[in-house]
């Protein structure tokens, strides 16, 4: 077992109880590292020392452009490390090598772009329309940014904010899931290797009720920037409105796969099969409901579960597993409650539909891939965020009521549209009450491009040059050129 400690004020620390708890692994079923189980004199610790480093003329004095080349450096020595990182990842949450080594791979990309974007955010000068002044404004950081993230893709969502709130000059004291924190804390290692002043960035590690509540309550914080459940982001954004705290949510969805009778049919079953599949349906954006066009509707389901079939679960850490487990326990129980809600609601169960236990799967929580067809929009397996290999297939007859079933759930974070017209391409992209769509691929996304919900699926935007805005504030200075200060007592 490998003892960990967290990173407050640039020391690698325990918590002031001495506790820790143990993090598994969801392949093994077993605990492998003991994390540091902070409570709320950690969490004061780790912001007086973000406070105190956001002030220090060591970040504070720091020009914009050594800034930008500090994350440069960083994005250089996290890919030297990407795949100890990615393998530490899998380890901890149990999605597939494959994945976490790619997203690795990629994530240097957010502190290049970011790092290049800190030395150009630039203010502007107002054509006043008084005599005398010149007014001008300034892009200011906020302060300290807490970032709360979750399990799924741990690195990765951790980095979407990271990235813009340095760049801008921030501090951060970030919390990541209970469940995958080994990599978190593996990572903070990279920022002192990069340069970044102590106190920069600060990780705490232990429990959302124990801790979460008191980081973003913190006087001290100035933004809270959080990807996770609905109802764990609502008790987020209510706490951040007590003390009027901007905050950045990102809290999943239940986006629906369209497919069309025009699409090409082979490509659509792959893509569909990638949205839900793939991350084991543990991803914000899983395509998790089918909207199959009633004329191909048939043809598309057996070729769908004919391909789904064919997906090899196990292992996580070998090259070519396809579908790895269920990343924690109250997860695999969420997802087999589920999978019971729908038989019970009457939908009709095509494939899988239990928990997995052939021999690769070992002790592991395996889930199998499951499809359900014939549900109707109104059940539950088709409003709620299962966060698991469930795919609910719903036929539809027209456009227009693909549209109305899409929109018809209280999330709004991603669709994907299968079909060869342009004119439908486009329509649909505007009709879909969704942040993201998806034309003839599924799951893309890139430092480059705006990401975030509408809807219940969240506030603020994450990468793209519109996500440093959300750690910025904007201020408004006001000088007197005339050299004659008025008289109060007259109106001008
Ligand atoms: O997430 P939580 P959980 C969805 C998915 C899943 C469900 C529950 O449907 O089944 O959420 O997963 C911290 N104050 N998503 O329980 O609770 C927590 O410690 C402050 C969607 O793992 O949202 C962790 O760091 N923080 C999703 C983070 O919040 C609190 C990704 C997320 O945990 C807190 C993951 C509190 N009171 C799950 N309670 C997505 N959008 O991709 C917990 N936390």
């Amino acid at each position: 077992m490998k003892t960990y400690r967290m990173l407050i004020g640039g020391a690698w620390v325990e918590t002031e109880s001495g506790q820790t708890f143990e993090t598994e692994n969801p392949f093994l079923g077993k605990p492998w590292a003991a994390i540091p189980r902070a409570g709320a004199a950690d969490v004061d610790r780790a912001v007086a020392a973000a406070r105190a480093a956001f002030a220090a003329p060591s970040w504070r004095g720091l020009s914009a452009s050594a800034r930008g080349a500090l994350l440069r450096r960083f994005a250089d020595l996290l890919a030297e490390d990407a795949e100890r990182l990615a393998q530490i990842e899998t380890r901890d949450n149990g999605k597939l090598i494959a994945e976490m080594r790619a997203q690795l791979r990629y994530m240097p990309q957010w502190y290049h772009y970011f790092g290049g974007l800190a030395d150009k955010i630039e203010g502007r000068v107002i054509p006043i329309d008084k005599p005398g002044v010149f007014n001008f404004t300034r892009e200011e950081p906020l302060g300290v940014v807490a970032a709360i993230t979750p399990w799924n893709s741990p690195l990765m969502l951790a980095t979407w904010k990271l990235a813009p709130a340095l760049a801008a000059g921030n501090t951060v004291v970030w919390k990541p899931s209970e469940y995958s924190s080994a990599s978190a804390l593996e990572f903070g290692e990279l920022f002192e290797k990069a340069g970044f002043p102590p106190g920069v960035v600060n990780i705490v590690t232990g429990f959302g009720n124990e801790i979460g509540e008191r980081l973003v309550s913190h006087p001290h914080v100035a933004k809270v920037a959080f990807t996770g459940g609905d109802r764990t982001g609502q008790g987020v954004y209510e706490l951040a409105a007590r003390s009027i705290k901007p905050v950045t949510l990102e809290l999943g969805g239940k986006s629906a796969n369209i497919v069309f009778d025009d699409a090409k049919l082979d490509d659509a079953v792959k893509g569909v099969v990638s949205g839900i599949f793939a991350a084991t349906g543990q991803t914000c954006i899983a395509g998790s409901r089918a909207l199959v066009h009633r004329p191909i509707y048939d043809e598309f389901v057996s070729k769908l579960v004919a391909f789904a079939q064919t997906a090899r679960i196990g292992d996580p850490s070998m090259d070519d597993t396809q579908v790895g487990p269920i990343t924690t326990r109250p997860q695999l129980s969420k997802v087999l409650d589920y999978i019971e809600i729908a038989k019970s609601e009457g939908a009709r169960c095509v494939l899988g539909g239990q928990r997995a236990t052939a021999a690769q799967c070992g002790d592991g929580w395996f889930v199998e891939p499951t499809i359900f067809v014939d549900v109707k929009p109104s059940m539950r397996i088709a409003q709620e965020e299962v966060f698991g290999p469930v795919l609910a297939i719903i036929p539809f007859e027209t456009e227009e009521e693909a549209v109305e079933i899409a929109n018809g759930t209280v999330y709004g974070l991603a669709a994907g549209v299968w079909t060869t017209s342009i004119e439908r391409a486009l329509g649909m992209s505007q009709r879909l009450e969704a942040g993201t769509v998806w034309v003839n691929t599924y799951r893309a996304t890139s430092y480059m491009s705006p990401f975030g919900g509408y809807k219940r699926s969240g506030i603020g935007r994450e990468s793209g040059l519109s996500a440093i805005r959300e750690y910025l504030q904007e201020k408004s200075v006001w000088i007197d050129i005339s050299g004659n200060v008025p008289n109060p007592f007259v109106q001008r």
